[in-house]
Formats: structure tokens, sequence, C-alpha cells
């Protein structure tokens, strides 16, 4: 094929695809709690990014989201509250809707799954499938819990993963493992609702038979999808689909008095599974959105990509497209572009620990810096495997990236324009090849950061974004037009429009990251907003253009904001550290270890062969004890409880590599083990029988 015919095939290509609609959902997130940074870094700003691109590129996109009303989180919180689970919802709705709003992630809807649209929806989905015998009708045993008189659903039950061990996995789905799981499957299953071991007992459901739809799955995925779904996405859906048991039959209806009425005769007080219905969500929010025209998003043409974090690839990936198929009018996902976890400050974010920055605290903490939370959770995104927010970094990422960068940048070129040509862009005068150099640089820019976010790379598209400011600053650095100014004023006209072009382009390159900054900076320079496909560098703010007076994007967060976050954490720590001890009467344990800082202890078994008193002290026994390797002095605190005559010959273990430091006078080389009894009295830990002195302890 020549040149010119693959470039006429490639824009064929393009003209082909913008045609087709395309709808984005981000994952309706549970209505029993307020928004973290967690949610936002695992796929709210990630859809919002990519949604907000293909608006900037005049595609047919919409953009769909809602709360996620039914399931055991909801009944589970609504019992942890002492309220109903619609006050649950109603509660949470509202404020989760309000913190999307203000971070400015641009949902065209953001529903709830309580509303009469989506159960209609939901039982009418139901029905088709049920009519068309896509459900096993099956009794079988489920858990129960006799006390609290119910049958124990997904995370009413939790218990020991068979397939990773993880011991808090739900009857539904291991976390640790993202293996979706039934109550039966557990090893040791305990009731969440009473604490007791569930008894079995015989119910009906209807199941969706995932076995039968292995093949078509392989075909649709693991050939279909082999090269544009993200590794972590492909990877678990092949071994799911590989799995040597394969994948089984599960239960789309549950014993549960809160959910969607399970629309067929004989299936009284029993709901539809909250997985079974959230994803129909989608289509319930479309409807409600667009109630003429939704289909067109759905069917046919349509491209259909989900957000998500990696806790629910399975059912985006596996459960959900195999009921979409069951029902055949229905497009299945083109991708499901899932994040893995975000972790805050080396530990898992937890809600019920209090483990986790909230959006309407942060907001309180640092108004209207929302892109700057946006910057830093797209610059750690965790694309391709866990990644840590900490708030040293947060700052970091502001001070040296969005202030001395970003912010710098335009802040410099917008006070010299005011400064010299009084807000009024000057026009180029005489272009050097310096000056081509960074309009190259604009003129490719867009269309780079359009292919990165379109590969779900948002982390390298934000990059190339910062890299435009980047050559921003070294242009001016290199031009210097405040010296310039002084001695060539045609020149410096020059210099100045090149940086305001630049200027310019970044207000339009930022959009789709930072949406509230970009707005301030496009009123700054008096632009318009406008489709990237129309904008043409040189010609962004023509010689003429009036701008207003600018003022700063961004500004240093200082040391003392971010220790009272650190301090904030910490406090929650040590008192989620004193309920532990409260509660079970030992102090909490300690943050996990490697083990190669264990390996570094060197702890030995040896004998005391001497023991005396340290003069002047009550608890001090010096020892001289026998390590197999040495003998060696130890100072011990142990006199409270021992006196010297009786230790002798005692076995103990000591940590040997301990640096020496000096008691009262005395070189100590090491640390013997104790432990304390029932009454506070101090025990050798020693090996329950004799072992030579020097062995390892490992
Ligand atoms: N509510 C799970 C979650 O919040 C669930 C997502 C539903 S998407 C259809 O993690
Ligand atoms: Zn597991």
């Amino acid at each position: 094929m020549s040149f010119v015919n693959r470039k006429f095939v490639s824009q064929i290509y393009i003209i082909l695809t913008t045609l087709k609609p395309i709808l984005v959902t981000a994952a309706l997130p549970y209505a029993n709690g307020p928004v973290h940074i967690g949610h936002l870094a695992g796929c709210y700003i990630p859809a919002d990014v990519f949604v907000r691109y293909k608006r900037l590129i005049g595609e047919d996109v919409k953009f769909i989201c809602g709360s996620d009303e039914h399931g055991v989180p909801i009944t589970l919180k609504a019992k942890a509250e002492g309220i109903t689970p619609q006050q649950v919802v109603d509660k949470y709705h509202g404020m989760m809707k309000q913190s999307f709003a203000d971070f400015g992630i641009s949902f065209d809807i953001y529903s709830r799954t309580s509303s009469t649209l989506h159960h209609q929806t939901a039982a009418d989905f139901f029905k088709v499938l049920y009519e068309k015998g896509a459900f096993t009708e099956k009794t079988t045993l489920q858990f129960y819990d006799k006390q609290a008189g119910q049958f124990l659903a997904d995370r009413y039950i939790e218990g020991t993963c068979p397939k990773c061990g993880n011991e808090r996995a739900y009857g539904d789905q291991c976390e640790s493992c993202g293996t979706s799981l039934n109550p039966t499957d557990l090893i040791n299953p305990k009731s969440k609702l009473s604490g007791n071991t569930p008894i079995q007992k015989e119910t009906k459901h209807w199941f969706l038979p995932l076995n039968d739809y292995t093949s078509w799955l392989k075909h649709y995925i693991l050939e279909g999808h082999k090269d544009d779904w993200k590794p972590n996405v492909y990877g678990q859906c092949k071994s799911w689909l590989e799995a040597g048991d394969g994948l089984q039959p599960r239960a789309m209806t549950r014993d549960l008095d809160w959910g969607v009425p399970v629309p067929v005769a004989g299936a009284e007080g029993k709901v539809l599974y909250v997985w079974f219905d959230a994803p129909i969500g989608y289509i319930s929010a479309t409807k409600e959105l667009l109630p003429d025209s939704w289909e067109r998003y759905w069917k046919g043409d349509a491209r259909l990509i989900h957000f998500i974090g990696k806790d629910n690839i399975v059912f985006h990936c596996i459960i959900f497209p195999s009921i979409l198929h069951a029902h055949g009018d229905y497009v299945v996902p083109e991708n499901v572009p899932a994040n893995e976890f975000l972790n805050l400050e080396g530990d898992k974010i937890s809600t019920s620990r209090n483990w986790a920055v909230w959006l309407h605290e942060y907001l309180n903490d640092f108004p209207n810096k929302q892109d700057v939370l946006r910057y830093a959770l797209i610059a750690t995104a965790p694309e391709t495997k866990d990644n840590d927010f900490t708030w040293k970094d947060f700052q970091a990422r502001n001070n040296n990236e969005l202030v001395a960068v970003l912010g710098n940048f335009v802040n410099r070129t917008l006070v010299l324009a005011g400064n010299y040509y009084n807000h009024v862009t000057p026009g180029i005068t005489h272009l050097h090849d310096s000056d081509r150099e960074l309009l190259g640089i604009l003129k490719h820019s867009l269309h780079q950061i359009g292919e990165s976010i379109s590969k779900y790379r948002l982390r390298e598209a934000l990059a190339l974004m910062m890299d435009v400011a980047r050559a921003g600053n070294k242009y001016l650095a290199d031009h210097e037009p405040w010296k310039l100014v002084k001695s060539d004023a045609a020149r410096t006209q020059t210099v100045m429009q090149v940086a305001l072009e630049a200027t310019a382009l970044l207000a339009y390159a930022m959009e789709p990251f930072l949406p509230h900054t970009a707005a301030k900076l496009r009123s700054m320079m008096n632009l318009t907003e406008a489709s990237w496909h129309h904008i043409k560098v040189c010609d962004l703010v023509p010689a003429g253009h009036a701008m207003n007076a600018p003022s700063l994007l961004f500004d240093k967060i200082e040391d003392e904001a971010i220790q009272k976050q650190i301090d904030r954490l910490q406090a929650t720590k040590a008192a989620q550290q004193a309920l532990t001890e409260a509660a079970t009467g030992h102090t909490a344990l300690k943050a996990e270890t490697t083990f190669d800082d264990f390996s570094k202890m060197d702890i030995r078994i040896g004998t005391i062969l001497e023991a005396e008193r340290v003069p002047k002290t009550d608890k001090l026994l010096k020892l001289l004890i026998d390590t197999g390797i040495d003998k060696r002095t130890v100072v011990s605190g142990i006199a409270g409880s021992f006196s010297p005559e009786e230790i002798i010959g005692q076995q103990v273990t000591l940590l040997a590599n301990l640096a020496p430091r000096k008691i009262k006078g005395i070189e100590s080389q090491g640390m013997i083990l104790m432990t304390e009894d029932a009454n506070g009295k101090l025990v050798f830990v020693s090996p329950s029988e004799y072992v030579p002195n020097g062995k390892d302890v490992r």
C-alpha cells in the first residue's frame, strides 16, 4: 500500500470509529459511605479524563454512573448504624453525588439503583433471560444463621478462601485474589450477623450456568482482546477461563429482603443478586438520561467501556458479558480498563478502619485544590500495579511540578505579556529555528496526549502535558525576554508570542486532567472552549488578542498543612490500636515486616553461666552467657522476677547481634528474650527441650 493510500485508509478508519457512539461507565459505588481517594484513583478520575478527551475530539460519548444501592454492603451498614437500608442509601447517595461534582467528575448522569426505572429495567431483563431458559432452577443447601433467622448471602458470610488462604474472604468473592466464590466454597465459614458457624438449609435459586459460556468467553476475551485489554485484566480473565475446575454456575437470586424482587412466581421473599442488577444499572441510567435514544449506546455498533477497580474484574469481564450475551440484544464491553489499588501511606485504604482521605474532608482542608488532588492521583495512578499515596508525595507534586513547572511557566508568560503589551498579544515578527522547535512540540502535543489517553495510559498522557510546560520554561530560560526587551523589541515580541501560544495550548491540553485550572486559564487568556480538532498552533492567540489580568494557577503547600494530615492519620492509627488493645487485652500487631528484615536478626540459644546483681539497681542482673560461640556479658532487667542463684544453668534465647550498649557502665552484648505469665511475672523464652548452645532460632 502506498503511503497516500495508507493515510487515506487510516483517515477512513478514524471517521468510522468516531461515528460510533461510545458509552463509558464508571463502577457504581455502594451508597454506604463517603467517597475517598481510592475511589477517585481507581476508576472515576481515569474515566473522567478519558471522557473529557473524547468530548474534546468531538466523539459521541456518554458517561454513566450512579449509586449501587442494593446488596449486603448496604444492609450491613444499616444494621451497623441502626437505620433502614433506604435511610442508608438516602444519606450517602447525595453526599457521593456532591463529591463527584466537586472534583469535576463529569458524568452525564449520576443515577441510583433504588429508582423505579431501574427496578423495572432489571426485573424485565431477568424475565427475558428466564423466558429464554437461560437460568437453571436449583434447590441447594445454603448457609443459614439460626440465631438471626436468615440465609447468609455474599458479605453476610466470611471464611477462608479456598484458592489463596485469605481468612477474610466473602461469600461471593475473595478480595485478595479476585476469585469469585459461592458461600459453600469457604473454609471455616462464619456468620457476620452472629459470629456463629452457620447451618445449611435448603432453598431455591436461579443460576446462570457460566460453565456454558466458557467457550464463548474464551473467544470473546482470550482471542478477541489479547492485544487491547490491559495485561492485569486480560491475565485475570485468562486464569479463570483456563482454571482446571472451570467456571461454575452462579446464583442470580438471593434470600434477602432488600433489592429488586425476583419477578417470577414462586420467588416470594427473594431478590436479584446485586451483581445481576447493578451492572444493569448502567442501562437504566442511560435510559433515564436518554429516554428516546438510549439504545443507540447499547446496541448495534455502540462501543461499551467499563472503568472499574481490580476487585470488580470478574463481574465486568465474565459475568455481565455473559448476561448481556444471554439476552442477545446488547453489545458486550469493548474494554474494561481496570486499575489496581491505591494504598495510603503504606496501608490498604479501609473505610471501617477510617484509613482514607475523604473527599469532603480534603476540600475543607484544601479548598479549591481539587485539581491538585486530581493531578497527584493521575500521576501516581495504580495503572499496572498497586501504588501508594503519601502526603509528602502530594506536596512534592504540587510544589515541584504544578507550582514550579506548569504554574511558573504560565505565570511568567502572562505577567510579562501584561507588563510589555498591556495583556494584548504582540504577534510574531520573524521566526527563528528555536521558535519553530517549540511550535513543533506544540503542534504534536495534543495528538500525542490523545494517543496515550486512548490507550488508557493516563500517567503517560499527563507527563506529556507537563513536558509542554517544561519545554516552555526552557524556552523562556534560553531566550530571556526580560533581558531581550531592553535591546531588541521585535525579537522580544516573537518570543513572547510563541510563549503565549504555548500557554494557550496548555489551557486546552490540561483540560482532561485539570478541568478547573483549564477553565481559569482560559478565562485569564480570554479563550473560548474549543474542540482539539480545531486548535491551530500559531493561531490560538492571534496578534491583537486582548487578555485579562493573570492570577496564580497554583500556590505552594506548606509543611504545616501536610503535617496536619500526617498527624491525623497517625491519630487514627493510634485510636485503632487502642481499640484493638481494649478488645483483645493485647497490644495491637505491629506494622508488617519483611522476611529480609527478619532474617537480619541473629537469634541463638545460650546458657546462663553466672549471674549477679548490678549494684545500686533493683531490676538489673549482670549475666554471663555461653552462646556456643563465645562467652559474653549481657545486662538484663529481670532482677524483679528472679534471684541470681535460681537462673544459673537456665537456657535462654538471645538476640545475639544487637549492637552492644553500656548499661550502668557495663557493656551489654545482646538481649535475652522474655515474655510474661498471666500475673505479669517474667518468664524465659527457652527451648522446650535441651538444645546445644549456639543453635540459631529461625
Ligand atoms: N458496587 C462494587 C464496589 O463498589 C460495586 C460496583 C458495581 S458496578 C456495577 O466495589
Ligand atoms: Zn483468595
